[in-house]
């Protein structure tokens, strides 16, 4: 047969649609499999190859697990609100609804035309009135709980993209859309308390399956610190502050005291700072800078001592200078901090440059020269003295403190309340009215989904306002509570809400009634594998760990954690080694490729292009090398004869069979298809294959390149789909070598003749012969000096 692609491939397409053989089946007899794919950004770029490679994974997976009986939900959807969108509907005044519905049918035809064995009659689309109205739901529910919250609060500022960012979406200080430079505003902004959930979702990590790198950035994320606060108080006033410390054991080392530029104790006391001129100078300065350029470890430290402002050391009654420098941020702890220039390298430097003492309480290191943070034994710190073991000088310390009323053991987290808004049209209104009397109402249940307005306007204003602002229709509106006239709040939700809960509207995407039947969310919950980018581990995955554990509280979802298992996928790169990107002009269409070579081809080769978790470049070279495997495949019809498994081919049979269905489980793609071109050498070395024999072969081969293998089985006579037939089993005995008789000699004379796996390694070989009944005398009270070895030929043992 030949790799009639072109002819093939819209065939079975047609063909599977059709049939619906991936539609799942609610509440079914057999054995659920919930495999989960990121849904994609339906840019105006189109699809990229990246996109096929990472649905690829899982695809395979589904399609064996269908033909291993179970019961596959294999969704796709469309995370659709966004700015890219809006900025595109501004540039040319095409609307976003209208952008989104081509950019959607775009994609679709791309996936399609792939073949991927998506259940199509499940999609979503998170800019669908029946779907955001669910997400407006849980965000009514989680303000009900008390979970939002609005403050005023200094935010991630992209001017270029007018819109407030979250810490997660201006990683580096830049905006994570348009990469300019972030800068720091004070803005009024809901916020999501997701700290709420970090010990959940810290604690929630020992229960699934993910990838250790996966796990620890999200463990990172979450940064939880264990340490104390201390109360210092100011000298000569009837006042303290608090500073949060991981290392309450070196209180007696404390020189200088340090706070955040923002600190509110500088304006409540600005009268009695006599250098109240340079402080605001360098406040202006900081103002400038990102979170990012002042945690930088590498500037050099700058700051300003508070003329007129001393604190008390709670322990020795000492004076100590306070600074205002910018390494301390407002935003974790209490944004002030006690500085311990002995055994912490910023305070060391700091110490160092304004000329501050540096008193060593730990020993070792040679504090003359850095910081010493290692263990020791504790010195100049009255009752610590002597103690050699950190973990007991600071829970001795935090007796100590707490006995005198001056502090506490305390806990923080990296991780800040998620800011959850975003001033721009083309995202998920927040349901919430101000009104004058009542203050802040939500909008009332049935009222949902509250929908975007239509308008042809959609720039946001000058000040960085919602374009909805502007909207008096939408904007004017009653109370809920008092029915008095009330103004609705305009800013919509984040990119990321939508993507939050996707997963549980694939189970029913049509509930008018839910967010999704508890049954069927009983039933296919939870997700069993999912497969995405690195670049999501953090900001969606753990925004969707909160969202479905808020959901678990509150008995909507009867799972606590929404994936049992999470892999990533490594980049494709250019031919040229470098991230594929319009600007460099390396970026291949995967439509191009179906074209000109075909789906099958595209899929084999995206499996076949290296590891599957590692960034590896595009080559067409190896690209016509899957070509030429697939035609070799399809020539394997005119081959085929006759019934059974010959003997020649049965262990190769066994052994393939073995590593296909252990190497997909591992993702190790690669090696499944070199083992599956390694067979088809053997067979066209042999210049035969019986039918069944060739059965077995596309059944391994369909999940990754199913149409020239449905096309086979069709042309062996096969009935129903081969995507739906059931996956060989092999016989461990039989994946075994034959064996061979191989001598073994002893010094150089034969003693003996064993029988050894053919092709067996060196150790296995001398674990067999040193055990022959009739070599173990000849070893006793002997030492095996040399071990020769010729494989399949002959064992040589030189003893002494
Ligand atoms: C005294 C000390 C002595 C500290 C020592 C460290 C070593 P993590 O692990 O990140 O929680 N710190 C506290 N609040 C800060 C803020 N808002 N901005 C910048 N730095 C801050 O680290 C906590 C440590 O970072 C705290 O412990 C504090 O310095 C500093 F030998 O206190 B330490
Ligand atoms: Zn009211």
């Amino acid at each position: 047969m030949k790799h009639d692609f072109k002819k093939i491939e819209p065939k079975w397409q047609k063909k599977w649609d059709e049939a619906g053989i991936f539609q799942a089946v609610d509440n079914d007899e057999r054995p659920k499999f919930y495999g989960l794919v990121e849904f994609p950004y339906p840019s105006g770029a189109g699809m990229h190859v990246g996109h096929i490679k990472a649905y690829s994974s899982l695809e395979v997976i589904s399609r064996k697990r269908r033909m291993e009986g179970y019961n596959v939900l294999f969704p796709i959807g469309f995370d659709a609100f966004g700015l890219p969108t809006e900025n595109y509907a501004i540039k040319t005044g095409v609307h976003p609804r209208k952008i989104t519905d081509d950019n959607i049918a775009r994609f679709s035809n791309q996936l399609k035309k792939v073949g991927f064995s998506f259940d199509w009659s499940r999609v979503v689309d998170t800019t669908d009135e029946d779907y955001y109205k669910w997400t407006q739901w849980i965000f009514l529910k989680m303000f009900e709980k008390g979970l939002v919250f609005r403050d005023t609060a200094l935010v991630n500022y992209c001017p270029s993209c007018k819109v407030v960012l979250s810490n997660e979406d201006s990683q580096g200080g830049k905006c994570d859309i348009c990469h300019s430079d972030i800068v720091q505003k004070s803005k009024s902004v809901w916020f999501l308390r997701i700290t709420e959930y970090a010990d959940k979702l810290l604690n929630g990590l020992d229960t699934v399956d993910y990838l250790p790198n996966i796990k620890q950035q999200q463990v990172n994320w979450i940064g939880k610190s264990e340490g104390a606060f201390v109360d210092f108080s100011l000298a000569d006033k009837d006042e303290s502050f608090r500073i949060y410390t991981t290392r309450p054991d070196t209180l007696f080392g404390v020189t200088f005291m340090v706070i955040a530029p923002e600190h509110p104790m500088i304006d409540k006391y600005a009268d009695e700072i006599a250098n109240m001129e340079a402080i605001k100078a360098y406040r202006e300065e900081c103002a400038k800078k990102t979170e990012f350029e002042r945690t930088q470890l590498v500037k050099e430290k700058t700051g300003v001592c508070i003329d007129g402002l001393n604190a008390v050391h709670p322990l020795t009654g000492k004076k100590i200078p306070i600074y205002i420098a910018d390494y301390v941020m407002m935003g974790y702890g209490t944004g002030a901090i006690m500085a311990v220039p002995a055994h912490d390298d910023r305070d060391y430097e700091f110490a160092r440059k304004f000329g501050i003492d540096i008193v060593q309480v730990i020993e070792g290191g040679d504090i003359t020269e850095a910081a010493y943070a290692g263990d020791g034994k504790m010195i100049n710190s009255d009752f610590l003295n002597g103690l050699t073991n950190k973990k007991d000088s600071i829970a001795r310390m935090v007796k100590e403190l707490e006995k005198l009323g001056v502090g506490e053991a305390g806990v923080q987290y990296k991780m800040k309340d998620w800011a959850f808004n975003r001033q721009r049209y083309w995202g998920e209104p927040i349901p919430i009215v101000h009104c004058p009397d009542c203050g802040v109402v939500p909008v009332p249940y049935e009222e949902l989904p509250l929908c975007l307005p239509k308008v042809d306007n959609f720039e946001p204003g000058q000040e960085g306002e919602s374009p909805l602002a502007g909207i008096e229709s939408f904007v004017n509106c009653t109370c809920p509570k008092c029915k008095g006239a009330a103004k609705r709040e305009t800013d919509t939700m984040p990119q990321w809400a939508g993507s939050s809960w996707y997963f549980l509207r694939y189970i029913d995407p049509h509930n008018q009634e839910a967010l999704a039947d508890p049954e069927k969310l009983k039933y296919w919950m939870p997700v069993d594998w999912y497969n995405g980018g690195m670049e999501h581990v953090t900001r969606h995955m753990i925004y969707s760990r909160f969202w479905h554990h808020f959901l678990y509280d509150m008995g909507v979802v009867n799972t606590e954690e929404p994936y049992a298992k999470r892999t990533a996928q490594g980049l494709i790169l250019g031919p040229d080694g470098d991230k594929m990107s319009k600007s460099k002009g390396n970026v291949v269409d995967p439509l191009d490729v179906v074209e000109e070579f075909g789906a099958d081809v595209l899929r084999t080769y995206v499996l076949f292009m290296g590891d599957y978790g590692a960034a590896t470049p595009w080559s067409d070279s190896s690209v016509k090398g899957c070509k030429r495997f697939l035609e070799r495949v399809a020539g394997l019809c005119e081959m085929a004869s006759g019934e059974g498994v010959t003997p020649e081919l049965e262990t190769a049979f066994h052994k393939t069979i073995k590593k296909v269905s252990n190497d997909l489980e591992e993702m190790k793609f690669n090696t499944a298809i070199a083992a599956l071109m390694g067979l088809l050498n053997d067979i066209y070395a042999k210049g035969q294959i019986t039918k069944d024999e060739l059965i077995i072969y596309i059944k391994l081969l369909c999940p990754i390149a199913p149409h020239v293998c449905e096309e086979i089985w069709e042309s062996l006579g096969g009935t129903g789909f081969l995507s739906m037939a059931k996956w060989p089993v092999y016989d461990e005995a039989k994946t075994m070598d034959s064996t061979v008789e191989v001598g073994v000699q002893v010094n150089g004379k034969l003693r003996s003749v064993v029988a050894l796996p053919a092709n067996c390694d060196k150790e296995e070989a001398f674990a067999i012969a040193v055990k022959d009944e009739k070599i173990v005398p000849l070893l006793e009270g002997k030492t095996i000096v040399k071990e020769i070895y010729v494989p399949n030929k002959i064992v040589n043992l030189v003893v002494k």
